[in-house]
């Protein structure tokens, strides 16, 4: 576990009194303030131990701290740089492969810690599981939360294959805590057909795109939102770099402008982006979409 306290003193850089933490560590550009001016801590949780087809997300989080360099840190679209933000990059969290349980509860506190700080945690993954973890802690501290899900899979299983605690299954664990309504899934374009059923008297599901996304938005008015961002939403021609591809998703273009208002216009008061999988897009082009999307939520949730 990363204590961040004590984290930020030279930039963020250099930590030399953690046990857990390099001195040379990677950061996410420019991502160094220091933890007392912050307003978003960023940690990764690189986990993948309930990966349903082909593993890898572990080195997510790892991926998009390096290939952050080859972007700008300027966004001509919002006309905001990353130098500019108080974001501090906490490194990635040392978590247990093996014990799926002890993994939430280590992001649960990490996350817990953030939030009682009066910052926001912005949790780059790892597979999708690593949500439950970090929306547990959102959840004691906002009673009110809602979720904004984006998706290609509808993630609403009850178990899979008997397990309870998978990746393919996160959404509908997070349910169990919230209850009906609470959750807005898009983008699905995925799930077998007792999810869909299931969901259709549960949450609210659309489909395929990002339709409805700003009657949901004002809807939610003021009230919290855990904000999880499955990177497979996108086609798998701009975004191959991931686990679970599913042809037919949104375009890059699509997803940075509906999680720009997202950020923008609701409350967030956590969130993530997860379920890169660097080694399966030798391109590296999916790592720099990462890269961008975490760019922009960034720079509009820095408001
Ligand atoms: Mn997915």
């Amino acid at each position: 576990m990363l204590n961040f306290e004590y984290m930020g003193k030279d930039g963020g850089r250099v930590n030399p009194g953690l046990p857990l933490t390099s001195a040379n560590k990677e950061i996410f550009l420019e991502c160094d303030k220091d933890f007392e001016d912050a307003r978003i801590i960023l940690f990764g949780a690189p986990f993948d131990g309930t990966t349903s087809y082909r593993p890898g997300t572990r080195f997510g989080s790892s991926a998009i701290r390096r290939e952050s360099f080859g972007i700008e840190s300027y966004s001509p679209y919002l006309d905001r740089d990353l130098m500019d933000a108080l974001v501090l990059d906490c490194g990635d969290l040392e978590l247990c492969f093996g014990d799926t349980e002890a993994v939430l509860e280590d992001i649960d506190r990490q996350t817990w810690a953030v939030l009682e700080h009066g910052k926001l945690p912005f949790m780059l993954g790892g597979e999708h599981l690593v949500t439950l973890g970090a929306f547990r802690a959102a959840l004691r501290r906002y009673g009110d939360i809602s979720i904004i899900h984006f998706d290609a899979h509808a993630d609403l299983r009850e178990d899979y294959l008997g397990v309870a605690l998978s990746h393919a299954c996160v959404l509908r664990r997070c349910w169990e805590l919230v209850g009906d309504d609470r959750i807005h899934q898009f983008g699905i374009r995925s799930g077998d057909r007792e999810e869909f059923r299931w969901g259709r008297g549960h949450v609210h599901t659309h489909r395929f795109d990002f339709d409805g996304l700003e009657d949901t938005v004002t809807a939610l008015a003021d009230r919290p939102v855990y904000f999880t961002v499955d990177l497979d939403v996108l086609d798998p021609s701009v975004f191959p770099g991931t686990g679970t591809p599913e042809p037919g998703g949104v375009s890059f273009d699509a997803l940075r402008q509906a999680v720009t208002y997202v950020c923008s216009r609701a409350n967030v008061v956590a969130c993530d982006v997860n379920e890169l999988s660097p080694h399966y897009d030798p391109s590296g082009i999916s790592a720099m979409a990462a890269c961008k999307i975490v760019r922009e939520m960034l720079l509009a949730l820095n408001k």
